[in-house]
């Protein structure tokens, strides 16, 4: 289903290119999330409910993702010994995962539209990599933010 949705973002990405760059407010998403080391920000932070396109623009330098979930706060996200963010027990927290956009490469982005009831959603990176022997995770490492819908 995202892969769908990813597709026509990189054709209007393909066809943005050398007139406006990827990523310009021109392009018609209702929200815009940057992605970094290691933050998450929507802009804006909170929109009306209703089929809405969400841009996902990594605009750091390492590989991220977007997972969108419907859940009252971020501490309402079920975490596994990573510190990562455990899909696998969204069901049992009463947590609905909505849509994601995965591997986006740095300085690159992607699209998704989806269907926003009033809410809040917990929108976050759930990359966890290792290095130098640790295991980090995008997520614990502030990966995380919220987006209100109204
Ligand atoms: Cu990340």
């Amino acid at each position: 289903m995202w892969f769908r949705a990813v597709a026509v973002g990189s054709a209007v990405c393909l066809a943005a290119l050398g007139v406006a760059g990827c990523g310009d407010d021109d392009d018609g998403a209702d929200v815009k999330v940057s992605l970094s080391e290691f933050i998450v920000t929507p802009e804006p932070a909170s929109i009306e409910s209703g089929s809405r396109t969400i841009e996902a623009d990594n605009v750091g330098g390492e590989t991220h993702e977007l997972v969108i979930a419907k859940a009252d706060s971020t501490s309402d996200l079920p975490t596994d010994e990573d510190g990562a963010v455990d899909e696998e027990g969204f069901e049992a927290a009463g947590v609905e995962l909505v849509d994601e956009a995965e591997d986006i490469a740095a300085d690159d982005s992607k699209e998704l539209t989806v269907d926003l009831e009033p809410g809040t959603y917990v929108l976050f990176c759930n990359i966890v990599e290792e290095e130098e022997g640790e295991t980090v995770s995008h997520f614990a490492e502030g990966m995380v933010n919220t987006l209100r819908v109204t």
